[in-house]
């Protein structure tokens, strides 16, 4: 069975703090709600490249909390600051999560051996299990299937979570490593990513739209392939709408339009407009209700 996981976000407030009543409304939203597998919390919907270190582990330990043992958890500890980085894959493990994920280490054009480096050390002391977060878009750093293969030789590195448009390289490692867990990233393409057979997807959207996505997944188990684009089409609709109407704080404002309060992004990402707000409103109305 495919797995479906909510990109977990961070309310801040209007002054850039966290929110953690924000954080357990969604995730017993998600729970309750979209019935979900899992959340990926502290990655890229979660804003946590622009948190301190006793933020994020006030986000972990707030989804933990809520989550209570009910659905899976991957915590991403993925930071330029490898000793942070460490820190934080001890304290989500101490706390019980049973999976760690770091983003690739971007802006210095690292050398493969420096990246290798970083996820060997991020493992080495922790009983844990990682899932190697690779968004070329974002980072820059586009592995080859070969350096995928050398960052397995540590038997602690487990998957991808491949946030990556070229489904060559995702049949490639699909197939090369075929008892990998591999889970696709861009919610806009999750059916080419599910005909070449990932094992899920993590996904800011699918904390509005889990239904649907889910949905989808299962047409494709049961080979209903035309159900299965019509319902990716209905998604991108969604999508589109949000990107269009810029994405990170759209999906919060559609959130609050559902009683869910998901607060602010972290400037320097921008606060809603009259405009975003209208835009949410009827996004929400248009797509999701
Ligand atoms: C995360 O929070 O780390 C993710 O799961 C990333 C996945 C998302 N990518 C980004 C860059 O936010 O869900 C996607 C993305 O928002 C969606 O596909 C719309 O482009």
């Amino acid at each position: 069975m495919k797995k479906l996981y909510s990109a977990l976000m961070t309310a801040f407030n209007e002054d850039g703090t966290v929110n953690s009543q924000g954080i357990r409304e969604m995730v017993r939203y998600n729970i309750d709600v979209n019935h979900i597998d899992g959340l990926y919390v502290g990655g890229s919907t979660g804003e946590a490249f622009m948190l301190s270190t006793e933020e994020k582990k006030l986000i972990f330990k707030t989804a933990f909390d809520e989550a209570n043992g009910a659905i899976d958890l991957i915590a991403q500890v993925g930071s330029l600051n490898l000793l942070e980085a460490k820190a934080l894959a001890k304290y989500v493990t101490d706390l019980g999560y049973k999976k760690i994920s770091a983003v690739t280490p971007f802006y210095y054009n690292f050398k493969f051996d420096e990246i290798k480096h970083y996820y060997d050390e991020i493992v080495k002391d922790v009983d844990n299990k990682l899932i190697i977060y690779s968004i070329p878009a974002l980072t820059g750093v586009a592995l080859t299937t070969d350096q995928f293969a050398e960052l397995f030789e540590n038997p602690k590195i487990i998957g991808i979570k491949y946030t990556n448009a070229d489904f060559y390289l995702l049949e490639r490692v699909r197939n090369r490593f075929p008892d990998k867990l591999i889970l696709s990233g861009f919610d806009e393409m999750l059916l080419p990513a599910l005909a070449l057979n990932v094992d899920g997807a993590i996904g800011s959207t699918y904390n509005l739209n889990a239904k649907r996505a889910k949905a989808e997944m299962n047409a494709f188990e049961a080979g209903d392939i035309a159900k299965a684009r019509q319902l990716q089409k209905d998604s991108n609709d969604l999508i589109t709408a949000l990107i269009q109407n810029d994405i990170y704080p759209s999906l919060k404002l559609v959130m609050e339009e559902m009683g869910i309060h998901a607060g602010y992004t972290k400037e320097p990402m921008s606060h809603p407009t009259p405009e975003m707000k209208a835009g949410a409103k009827e996004i929400y109305q248009k797509y999701l209700k």
